[in-house]
């Protein structure tokens, strides 16, 4: 990339897009960003104004109303309606202003509910969603139809990638609108600094989750942008999975190895399971490099880091 390359990264604030940040620290390309107060991402107009001003060449589509499981069930219409909107005013700006490329990011929550294990990408569509998350689902699954429909109209080179669940500095540390890893680190740090021992963690503790660390997202996103172009959307992950109550050993091992776990089952588990295939991701040559336990312990050093100034902000939804 030349010193004059414009690269936009949309949700530049939030988990990924501060990773894509870090990411692309190094690069001698010009990076813009804009923030919520600056650009409406839900308004057509006003980011057809910005891409007018600003004309980007290279887009990361990373913004996005996000939220665990709980967040997804109580705020369903926030969820649907700012998520269409932004992916499809940027998508569209992307292709009036000829940005060069477009990368996309969705979610394994796109693949249904009962769906064979490990879900491959030719496995959309094909079966009813998971109800605590179907409209923030549909909303990406909107996301990769436009960026096929746009590629498939007017030739843009618009990719698609769905990441499974990501974690790492700048999560949400909310524990009603985060997702379960951040959620675990807080409950038991919590626990510890009060001196109780018992930490509730929701539903059995039977699903099964992947996590992957947002540093490699990030990597394997700007992998993707500089050597894929293909019309079919790709998974991104580490292909290993563990349940949601192995995980909340691992955490506790890290944070706070006295506490006692109890389950509070009358909390929704959502998914069964949801393991990526990531042999597409493998073919092009792209693997992870974090493991889980290193990614744990370093988020908990980042949130000791950050705690103080995590607890005076309410980032219940955001701009992700
Ligand atoms: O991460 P999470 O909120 O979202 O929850 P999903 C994963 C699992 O962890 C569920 C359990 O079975 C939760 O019941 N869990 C246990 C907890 N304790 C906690 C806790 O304290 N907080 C939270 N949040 N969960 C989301 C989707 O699904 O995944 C989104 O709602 C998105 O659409 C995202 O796709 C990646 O993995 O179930």
């Amino acid at each position: 990339m030349s010193v004059n390359t414009r690269i936009f990264v949309a949700g530049h604030r939030g988990l990924v897009g501060s990773a894509i940040l870090r990411r692309l620290e190094d690069t001698d390309a010009q990076i813009l960003t804009a923030t919520r107060e600056q650009l409406d991402l839900r308004d057509q107009a006003a980011v057809n104004y910005w891409f007018r001003a600003n004309r980007p060449e290279y887009v990361y589509l990373v913004a996005g109303t996000v939220g665990g499981i709980m967040a997804n069930s109580t705020r369903p219409a926030e969820f649907i309606y700012d998520n269409m909107l932004i992916h499809a005013t940027v998508v569209h700006a992307a292709h009036l202003y000829r940005a060069k490329k477009l990368l996309y990011l969705g979610s394994s929550c796109i693949y249904p509910r009962d769906c064979a294990q490990p879900m491959t990408e030719e496995q959309l569509l094909t079966g009813a969603l998971e109800p605590t998350n179907e409209s923030y689902a549909i909303a990406k699954i909107a996301g990769i139809k436009l960026c096929e429909a746009y590629r498939r109209q007017y030739g843009a080179d618009f990719i698609s990638a769905m990441p499974t669940n990501l974690y790492g500095p700048n999560d949400n540390f909310n524990l009603t609108s985060s997702h379960v890893l951040p959620a675990l680190i807080r409950k038991f740090h919590d626990a510890k600094t009060a001196g109780t021992r018992e930490v509730v963690i929701w539903g059995t503790g039977s699903p099964r989750r992947e996590f992957l660390h947002v540093d490699d997202l990030a990597d394997a996103s700007v992998f993707l942008m500089e050597h894929y172009d293909g019309m079919r959307h790709i998974n991104i992950g580490t292909g290993e999975d563990l349940s949601i109550r192995e995980l909340a050993e691992m955490v506790r091992e890290v944070v706070y190895p006295e506490a006692v776990l109890l389950f509070d089952a009358s909390k929704p588990d959502g998914m069964p399971r949801k393991l990526l295939d990531v042999s597409r991701l493998h073919a092009l040559g792209w693997r992870h490099k974090i493991g889980l336990r290193e990614g744990i312990a370093s988020t908990y050093q980042w949130f000791l880091e950050h705690h103080d100034e995590l607890r005076t902000s309410a980032a219940a939804a955001s701009q992700a």
